[in-house]
C-alpha cells in the first residue's frame, strides 16, 4: 500500500526541519529525485501490515494556492504543522485543512496536527495555550467519525526530533482505517 502524505503549514513553522529528521531517524528513509518539491520515501510496519509512505515537502510561501493545488492530488493524509510560539500559524491550520480537503481529489482523510517547537515553550511570550489546537482536533474528530477518520494532535520539537516516528505512526494507523474503511 502507497500512502502519499504532505507537510502542510504556514513558512517558518518546521516543515523542512521535519523533513530532516524523518531521513536521520527512519531507518531507510531516502530522498527521491523530484521535480519542484522536495519528497522522501520510507516503510512503515504497523501491526504486521507494511506500507510505503510518500512525505511531501510543500512549501508555505514561494507557491501560490493554484500552484500548489496539483501537488495535493490523491493525497492520502497529511501532517499540519504550527509554531507554537506563533499563534497566528495555528489559526491557520483550517486554511491548510480546507486546501487538502479542496485539491486532493480523495475526500477526507486523516491529518496529523503538530505543534512544533515545544522547547519554546519556556521562553516564548506569544505561546499558544496547548488546550485550543487539542480542541480544535476533538472537534474535527466529531465531524470526520461518522466517516471513520481519527485526527490526532501532538506538540514537538522537530529541532531534536523526538517523538517524531511515534507521531507519523499515529497518522499512518489512521491512514490504513481510512484505507480499509474505504475498500469495504
Ligand atoms: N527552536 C526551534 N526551532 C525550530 C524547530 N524546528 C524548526 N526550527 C527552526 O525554524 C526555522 C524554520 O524551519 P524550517 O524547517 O525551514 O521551516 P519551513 O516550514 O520548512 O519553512 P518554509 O519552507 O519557509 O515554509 C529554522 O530556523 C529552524 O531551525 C524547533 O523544534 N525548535
Ligand atoms: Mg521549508
Amino acid at each position: 500500500m502507497l500512502l502519499k502524505i504532505l507537510v502542510l503549514g504556514d513558512y517558518g513553522t518546521g516543515k523542512s526541519t521535519i523533513f530532516s529528521q524523518f531521513l536521520k531517524n527512519i531507518p531507510e528513509a531516502e530522498r527521491k529525485p523530484s521535480i519542484m518539491l522536495d519528497l522522501i520515501e520510507f516503510k512503515r510496519n504497523i501491526g504486521g501490515r507494511e506500507v510505503t509512505v510518500n512525505l511531501y515537502d510543500i512549501p508555505g510561501k514561494e507557491l501560490t494556492s493554484d500552484k500548489r493545488s496539483k501537488h495535493y492530488k490523491n493525497a492520502t493524509g497529511a501532517i499540519i504543522i504550527f509554531d507554537i510560539s506563533r499563534p497566528d500559524s495555528f489559526r491557520h491550520a483550517p486554511f491548510w485543512l480546507e486546501e487538502l480537503m479542496n485539491y486532493s481529489g480523495t475526500g477526507k482523510v486523516p491529518i496529523l496536527l503538530v505543534g512544533n517547537k515545544s522547547d519554546l515553550r519556556a521562553t516564548s511570550q506569544r505561546t499558544l495555550n496547548p488546550i485550543d489546537p487539542q480542541e480544535y482536533i476533538f472537534r474535527l474528530n466529531r465531524t470526520t467519525r461518522v466517516d471513520g477518520i481519527e485526527n490526532h494532535y501532538v506538540e514537538l520539537s522537530a529541532k531534536s526530533g523526538k517523538g517524531l516516528v511515534v507521531a507519523i505512526d499515529l497518522l499512518v494507523e489512521s491512514m490504513i482505517k481510512n484505507h480499509d474503511a474505504r475498500a469495504k
